[in-house]
């Protein structure tokens, strides 16, 4: 089975063709037209969907002649985040690409850099508010929490039975549409009863005990919605330890190398991969093109596919990196 969003774009996205909608960068060129620096800002350190978006932005930077740095929090925090946008702001770049951690809180540390002259970029998440960043890359993520419950609707093969999502943060623009996506749409299966959301945090030990306790209070319980890739990871254990692995299906969204083993291993039945590392060079592009003073597309998505085992190889491509 392979769904892919009817809303995927090409990856070849033309820095001065852009679509309708679009915005001139403005004219606070200055110094800033020959500054070479962009700076990535991830949600968090070390974690295969944002070492696979840094992947793409380095190398399209490279490509365009930009130098780069990248400079994540420990933890996907918006207190931790704050003070390296803070950091960013003092160094100067050109432009500034980053996966605000919280929807609200990030909006003050952004404006900063904008009131700066630095050309912003959302890459993956987003503000509430639209006008601080030139351009917002992101996969359709309501798109992809629909085709979760879609595709646990047919892995449960008419059978009933409770439904549980688990989130991440409240106020995390993707994982909070995944989880919308999803609730609109499971109210199309009937024999499927939802029994809520519940918020791990971002942290997969949290994940896999919620797992445990909710097995507990439903023993109805045969789906799990996980909406990102800690939670994915943490729900499997989970259900590991449970002696529920197969039982529950299982449907994460992202595609580590660890949710990828788990899919392979049949402790996951199915993974809606993303495309971070086009999210990444379309970034580049789009923080180039401001700081060209060209036109910038507000909005543009990216490629979202629901994986199971039977077609993991052919969708390979779509598998996270450790390493670029
Ligand atoms: O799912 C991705 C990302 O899209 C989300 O915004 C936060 O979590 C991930 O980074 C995976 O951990």
């Amino acid at each position: 089975m392979k769904i892919r969003s009817a809303v995927a774009v090409t990856a070849a996205f033309l820095l001065t063709a852009c679509g309708g909608g679009g915005q001139i960068g403005d004219s606070n060129q200055g110094d800033q037209a020959t500054n070479k620096k962009l700076v990535l800002i991830p949600g968090i350190t070390a974690e295969p969907f944002y070492i696979s978006m840094q992947c793409g932005f380095e190398e399209a930077a490279k490509a365009a002649g930009y130098e780069v740095d990248t400079q994540a929090p420990a933890k996907f925090d918006a207190g931790q985040q704050t003070p390296i946008v803070t950091g960013v702001l003092a160094s100067r770049p050109a432009a500034v690409l980053i996966a605000p951690t919280d929807d609200k809180a990030m909006a003050g540390p952004m404006k900063q850099l904008k009131d700066a002259g630095i050309k912003v970029v959302e890459v993956d998440t987003k503000l509430q508010d639209t006008s601080i960043a030139l351009s917002s890359i992101s996969s359709d993520n309501e798109q992809g929490g629909k085709l979760a419950a879609e595709t646990l609707n047919k892995l449960a093969g008419g059978r009933s039975g409770s439904v549980l999502v688990l989130n991440t943060k409240a106020g995390t623009s993707t994982t909070d549409a995944r989880a919308k996506g999803f609730e609109d749409a499971i109210k199309n299966f009937p024999n499927l009863k939802y029994i809520g959301q519940q918020y791990t945090d971002n942290e997969p030990a949290t994940a896999a005990s919620k797992v445990t306790a909710t097995l507990a209070a439903n023993p109805d319980l045969i789906g799990v919605f996980a909406t990102n890739l800690n939670t994915g990871e943490g729900a499997a254990t989970g259900l590991r330890n449970a002696g529920k692995t197969g039982a529950v299906n299982l449907v994460g969204f992202d595609a580590s190398p660890k949710q990828v083993e788990d899919l392979k291993a049949g402790t996951v039945q199915a993974l809606i991969a993303q495309d971070p590392a086009t999210i990444g060079r379309q970034g580049v592009e789009q923080a180039v093109a401001a700081i060209e003073g060209k036109e910038t597309e507000r909005d543009i998505e990216t490629d979202l596919v629901a994986i199971t085992k039977d077609d993991a190889e052919a969708n390979s491509k779509y598998f996270y990196k450790q390493s670029c």
